[in-house]
């Protein structure tokens, strides 16, 4: 048994990049958040190169989706989180505007979460198939709100946002293994 199938917690977490080397900066994110304490990741997706959704006037992102175990709180995730964010040079800038590294909490075990920084399930989750897309690769047939598995969602979304896979091997060969 690995070391990761002890940590109680499973978070399903979105990464998204849209500034200059993108897929550099979700590489560097993916190994930050393996090195962290307490959490060890257990699923990769592939990496999709996706429309621009919320505010049209910026390049296109690449996305992609993780699903980690961790003994960490969600509030101390987000924490760890937004360190990741901050030193990957990101400043808190226009709303839904350019990120060079943005790094969502989507799902925390199947907890309903309201804190005044962090709201999971993540509210805008189901409108979007970026995030959609690339976490169904790595839960496939997972249940979201009233119970509706994803893959209905994302059926819903189809034609509606350009999403296309970028990178079509998945976790290990982009990013190598990951021990924590
Ligand atoms: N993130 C946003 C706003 N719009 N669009 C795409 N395609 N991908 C994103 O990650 C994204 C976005 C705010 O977090
Ligand atoms: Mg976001
Ligand atoms: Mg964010």
């Amino acid at each position: 048994m690995d070391a990761g199938s002890q940590l109680r917690n499973i978070a399903y977490l979105s990464i998204g990049s849209n500034i200059d080397d993108r897929e550099e900066h979700l590489k560097q994110a993916v190994k930050r958040i393996g090195d962290l304490e307490l959490v060890s990741i257990d699923q990769v997706s592939s990496v999709y190169e996706t429309e621009p959704v919320g505010y049209t006037e910026q390049g296109p992102f690449l996305n992609m989706a993780i699903k980690i175990r961790t003994d960490l709180s969600a509030e101390s995730l987000l924490q760890k989180t937004q360190e990741i964010e901050n030193s990957g040079g990101r400043k808190r800038e226009i709303r839904w505007g350019p990120r060079t590294i943005d790094l969502d909490i989507l799902l925390f075990n199947e907890e309903n979460i309201t804190l005044e920084q962090l709201t999971v399930p993540h509210p805008r989750m189901l409108e979007r198939a970026f995030v959609l897309i690339p976490l169904q690769e790595i839960a496939p047939g997972i249940e979201l709100s009233n119970g509706k598995p994803i893959e209905q969602y994302i059926e819903e979304l189809t034609g509606k946002e350009g999403v296309h896979k970028w990178k079509s091997f998945c976790g290990e060969d982009v990013f190598g293994h990951f021990e924590s």
